[in-house]
């Protein structure tokens, strides 16, 4: 883009200012500021600057109306593995395995975000806990997809593949690539992890003017996580679904470190119910908690977010002293293709603006450096859950906590939601699923640790015993390995172990 075309945009978007340190920058310099203007849409921009001011002004009183028309979802409508007996729970599991061996099921993870809370400067799937292991959260996912296509193949005899599409944004693109070729695509094929960019927004001052970063650099976000919509289409990637057959998609957040890939039995819960769109939940564990909320707005399902609820809706009770909005969205959806193509076409323009006001840093009229002490700008968001009010037949599945929800959100030092959580809460895990399959602990004086059924949150389990992916997927299969066996404490249960254990059964 030549700089009279730039120019001209930005005069007919009401943008100059952008400019206004043009004559100081090197050639260099000028060419990636007019590449990055060249990216701004002419009539989106008029639009974004505008509706990102005035939907600031008139944040607080929309949100009030809302609450307002907010119903709970009754607790008939929701599927929920607590509540089901042993044989609902294997039909869907067996229907979800089915579908994953025909090839029809695919991963979809929203790895755009950039991590700002948790204080690194690397993508989110890159961050070690601190496991005995030492995995991070993308290995993790990785061996879980190699572990869901094996039991598939087991169960039905076949080569199943289950594609992982990855969402990054202009932030995390470069290094979850690096990553990824790094460690061999920790032994997936690579033709089968898609890697895709969404789309970057202007950061916009309250006075609807675009904020500059950099002499020569614009501030630009993320356009959320509903930002999806736009980069499949974008990217081609429904297309790219379509050729491999996909039908069915899971598509989760990057930080759960419990996250159940293509999990059969959600899947098969939303094929049986042939839902369009479905959405996990878990109980609320507190009226705060910063998860959304699964309700239905005029009758309408939809998420209403953490940062938009009224604190006094969030602390409603129903009679038995529960909260009335119980319903924790832990942003694991499913979807058909079909339904995300129906969205992608019809009903993405339509999908709501969400208002962050945020410090933004910025450069001031002489060209210097100011980190805001107060809030200077505004970001707008895309929901990736929006879309729910489109679905013909959504479904909500209320799953169990201490299995599958314990996200990485906050560096250590913050109550919950941080490293050490995380990885509790998977050792907790792995530690219930050995007591449940027969063994026990011992510890470094071979003396038995007593076993204990239930751990709190701010405690590590009594005995740390961590099981790779590639060996068990949900605890599963553990019991011919350990039933009897009296374990030493600190315990790995990785593929060469499992060896062992099956040579000296
Ligand atoms: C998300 C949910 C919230 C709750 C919570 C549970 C949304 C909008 N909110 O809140 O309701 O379920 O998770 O943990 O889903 N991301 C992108 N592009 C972006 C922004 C975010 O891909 O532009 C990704 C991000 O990398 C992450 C996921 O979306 O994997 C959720 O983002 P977040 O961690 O900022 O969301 P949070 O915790 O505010």
């Amino acid at each position: 883009m030549s700089f009279e075309a730039a120019k001209a945009r930005l005069e007919a978007a009401g943008q100059t200012h952008v400019l206004q340190f043009w004559e100081e920058l090197s050639a260099e310099e000028r060419g990636t500021f007019l590449e990055e203007i060249s990216q701004l849409q002419p009539d989106e921009l008029v639009k974004h600057c505008r509706e990102a001011a005035a939907s600031a002004s008139r944040e607080s009183s929309a949100d009030g109306r809302l609450d307002e028309r907010m119903q709970p979802v009754p607790s008939e409508f929701i599927g929920s593995v607590r509540k089901s007996d042993r044989e609902t729970l294997q039909k869907w599991e067996n229907e979800g395995l089915l579908q994953i061996s025909q090839d029809r099921v695919a991963v979809l993870l929203l790895a755009g975000g950039q991590g700002t809370r948790l204080g690194v400067s690397y993508p989110k799937g890159m961050y070690n806990v601190g496991l005995p292991s030492g995995k991070t959260l993308y290995q993790m996912q990785a061996e879980r997809i190699q572990k869901v296509q094996e039991l598939a193949n087991v169960r039905h005899g076949c080569r199943c593949t289950v594609p992982w599409y990855i969402m990054t944004s202009e932030f995390t693109l470069g290094p979850t690539e690096k990553f990824f070729k790094d460690n061999k695509y920790f032994g997936l094929c690579p033709s089968n992890v898609v890697m895709f960019e969404q789309r970057m927004i202007p950061a916009v001052g309250f006075d609807g003017k675009i904020i500059l970063e950099k002499k020569n650099k614009i501030a630009m976000a993320p356009d959320g996580n509903g930002g999806l919509y736009r980069s499949l289409v974008d990217n081609k990637i429904l297309a790219d679904m379509e050729g491999k057959g996909v039908e069915y998609l899971h598509v989760y957040c990057v930080d759960n470190i419990l996250v159940k890939m293509a999990d059969p039995v959600f899947i098969g819960f939303c094929v049986n119910k042939e839902a369009d769109c479905g959405a996990k939940v878990v109980d609320k564990a507190y009226p705060a908690e910063p998860v959304g909320v699964v309700c239905r707005v005029d009758n309408v399902y939809q998420v209403i977010e953490y940062s938009e609820i009224q604190p006094e809706t969030a602390e409603l009770r129903g009679p038995g002293g529960e909260l009335l909005f119980s319903a924790g969205n832990i942003c694991n959806h499913f979807f058909t293709r079909s339904f995300l193509k129906d969205v992608a076409e019809k009903f993405e323009s339509k999908l709501k603006q969400h208002v962050a006001i945020k410090k933004v840093p910025f450069v001031d009229g002489e060209g210097n450096l100011v980190k805001p002490s107060k809030p200077n700008g505004i970001k707008m968001e895309k929901f990736v859950f929006d879309v729910f009010q489109f679905s013909k037949k959504f479904v909500a599945f209320e799953v169990l906590r201490e299995e599958e929800f314990s996200p990485l959100k906050n560096a250590d030092g913050a109550p919950l939601d941080t490293p050490t959580t995380a990885r509790r809460s998977l050792l907790a895990q792995h530690y219930r699923w050995i007591l449940a399959a027969g063994g026990s602990f011992m510890d470094e004086h071979n003396k038995p640790i007593a076993p204990k059924h239930s751990t709190a949150q701010n405690e590590d389990p009594p005995a740390i015993c961590e099981i790779s992916p590639l060996v068990s997927y949900f605890g599963e299969g553990l019991e011919k390995l350990l039933n009897q066996k009296n374990l030493k404490s600190p315990f790995i249960l990785d593929e060469n172990e499992a060896k062992n254990l099956v040579q000296t059964a």
